[in-house]
């Protein structure tokens, strides 16, 4: 309710030893707001509250469909804050080229892209590439995550008006980071998420106490006192996170950041391509995504479906670091 209602910001962590450093940064920070016809922010609707819910208005920097000047030499920082809403950005004539994930820097510059796909928390660093000076729209393309019980038009939306200006390109080709080697995990664990079936007869809608226990972890609902794994410092880990359920879910871990080594889906296990440090892994229906972890503070933190609806409704558990 919180994050629906603004309350929501970024911050930036920035290494003195950033290679990237000189170049001029823009922070894009896209929200999406919800209004209704007395231009107030309403309280979810049951739909909201199963698919996650979705502002009409998507801003970037609170601010609609802006006018963005960029350069081609400059890091631009994105942030997908809304609650459940994904992003596939396009600017049609430029290309992405990531240089960095939510934990921060990769190894290299990787090939440029056309689009680029941010599930909710998922955050990125770019620089855009074009042929020339441009003036484009900045477009999120549909992207069918298989929502409940709702037929969906595929519909882009745009989101800034980007004059793209050409300048000399950045020399990328050096190492931007180096990772160190995790090594050999010693533990590892498994985490399911599921959905309750949905009842045939919708009738009069659900209980209160159905939707509480919609959203589950390892079968389970969320439990403030109770805990689900339990982690040792310093432990190298290999977790395999399995999406048991008919809609996309991010998941997303505090305390530390892992790194996805594969994604199986549809019986098709694929390599990540590339090395990236992250706390945000979003998971196709019936999809596995395995990553190494390793947790160097103990303490209590939660890992949770970044769909802050679901994450409400149960889709949260406890893990102790000791
Ligand atoms: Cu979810």
């Amino acid at each position: 309710m919180q994050v629906a209602r603004g309350l929501a910001g970024t911050f930036v962590v920035k290494s003195k030893t950033d290679p990237l450093r000189a170049l001029p940064e823009q922070h894009w920070m896209i929200s999406d707001l919800r209004l209704n016809q007395q231009a107030a922010i309403p309280p979810n609707s049951m739909m909201d509250w199963m698919d996650g819910r979705e502002g009409q208005f998507v801003l970037i920097n609170g601010q609609r469909n802006p006018t963005i000047q960029v350069g081609t030499g400059t890091r631009v920082r994105i942030w997908n804050s809304c609650a459940a809403r994904y992003l596939q950005l396009e600017i049609p004539g430029c290309q992405w080229q990531v240089v960095g994930t939510d934990g921060g820097l990769l190894e290299q510059a990787q090939a440029p892209v056309d689009t680029l796909f941010l599930a909710p928390a998922e955050r990125v660093e770019v620089l855009i590439t074009a042929p020339a000076d441009m003036q484009a729209p900045l477009i999120s393309r549909y992207y069918d995550r298989a929502k409940m019980m709702v037929r969906e038009t595929p519909t882009d939306i745009s989101l800034a008006h980007v004059t793209v200006q050409k300048q000399a390109s950045p020399d990328l080709s050096a190492e931007l980071r180096s990772f160190e080697a995790l090594g050999i995990p010693v533990a590892s664990k498994r985490v399911e998420f599921s959905e309750h079936e949905m009842p045939h007869d919708m009738g009069q809608g659900m209980s209160e106490n159905m939707m509480q226990n919609m959203f589950l972890v390892n079968g389970k609902s969320f439990d403030m006192e109770r805990i689900d794994l339990r982690s040792k410092v310093g432990d190298v880990e290999q977790w395999h996170i399995y999406n048991n359920s008919h809609m996309d879910h991010p998941f997303h871990l505090h305390g530390t950041q892992f790194m996805v080594t594969d994604r199986e889906h549809n019986g098709v296990k694929r390599a990540e391509p590339f090395k990236a440090w992250r706390d945000t892994a979003n998971l196709r229906p019936y999809e596995t995504v395995t990553f190494l972890v390793k947790q160097s503070m103990p303490g209590l933190r939660m890992f949770h479906c970044h769909i802050l609806e679901h994450e409400d409704l149960g889709m949260m558990a406890n893990l102790l670091v000791e």
